[in-house]
């Protein structure tokens, strides 16, 4: 039976992230379900979001009738949902020894709004230290996916399911390869919490080199 031996530490902070249709949703679900086999109990959330009053503000900027913000704007918000998330959800689980998987995090702000809507990675930056000092995952996965894969799959998905595209997969694609590019340099530059893995595999290959890719940085035995 495969099994997770943690070390005797708290919990350890994970995050997903990538452009659109990167499979973000479904590797953390076969992450979470890998780690309960192995008997943790992680907690699975996601932004902007994953707390009550993030809630509120996800509401406003996803689903919201607002079609189009300032950019820097989008990026206020976001930070302020992300510290009603991380003081509410992420910091009392970690505290608990839960492990934490968060479908996007601070890297989104920095790739969406910094590099995509151009306001820069060192003013993305500079609010990341002032509203949450150096706290950073421990470990983050960067699903790489070429543009045309990535908004294939999802509207494959809204045509499945009826719904309609998001106003970011409306961007043109020069906003979709920026954004690549700025995961790819989020990367580059942070080389001890960051790992990309090609997101065009099979869902079970890009499991697989996940799971690797968490026994070996957060030093956990997983069989
Ligand atoms: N945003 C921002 O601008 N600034 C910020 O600071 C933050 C966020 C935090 C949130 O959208 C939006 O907010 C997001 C960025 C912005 N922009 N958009 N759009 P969301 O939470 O509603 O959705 P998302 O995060 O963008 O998710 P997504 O890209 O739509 O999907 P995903 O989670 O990466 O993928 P998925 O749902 O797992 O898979 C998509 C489809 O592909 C689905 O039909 C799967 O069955 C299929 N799939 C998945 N993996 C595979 C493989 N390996 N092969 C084939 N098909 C696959």
């Amino acid at each position: 039976m495969r099994g997770v031996k943690p070390p005797p530490t708290s919990g350890k902070f994970i995050t997903l992230e990538g452009g659109e249709g990167a499979g973000k949703t479904t590797q953390i679900k076969l992450l979470a379900d890998f780690l309960k086999a192995g008997g943790l109990d992680p907690i699975i959330t996601r932004e902007p979001g994953g707390s009550p009053a993030a809630e509120v503000i996800r509401s406003l900027l996803v689903e919201g009738a607002v079609d189009r913000w300032q950019p820097m704007t989008e990026a206020l918000l976001n930070f302020a949902a992300r510290l009603e998330h991380v003081r509410e959800t992420i910091e009392p689980a970690l505290t608990a020894g839960r492990w934490v998987l968060c479908d996007r995090f601070a890297d989104s702000t920095v790739a969406y709004q910094g590099y995509g809507h151009d306001l820069g990675r060192a003013a993305i930056d500079e609010l990341h230290r002032l509203v949450l000092g150096y706290f950073q995952p421990d470990l983050t996965v960067i699903l790489d996916i070429p543009v045309d894969e990535g908004l294939a799959r999802t509207r494959n998905r809204e045509q499945a399911e009826g719904s309609r595209e998001d106003r970011y997969e409306r961007m043109d694609e020069g906003f979709h390869q920026r954004l690549r590019d700025g995961f790819l340099d989020i990367a580059r530059r942070n080389p001890e919490r960051c790992v990309v893995i090609d997101a065009a595999q099979e869902p079970e290959t890009v499991h697989a080199e996940i799971r690797a890719v968490v026994g070996q940085r957060l030093k956990v035995a997983l069989a």
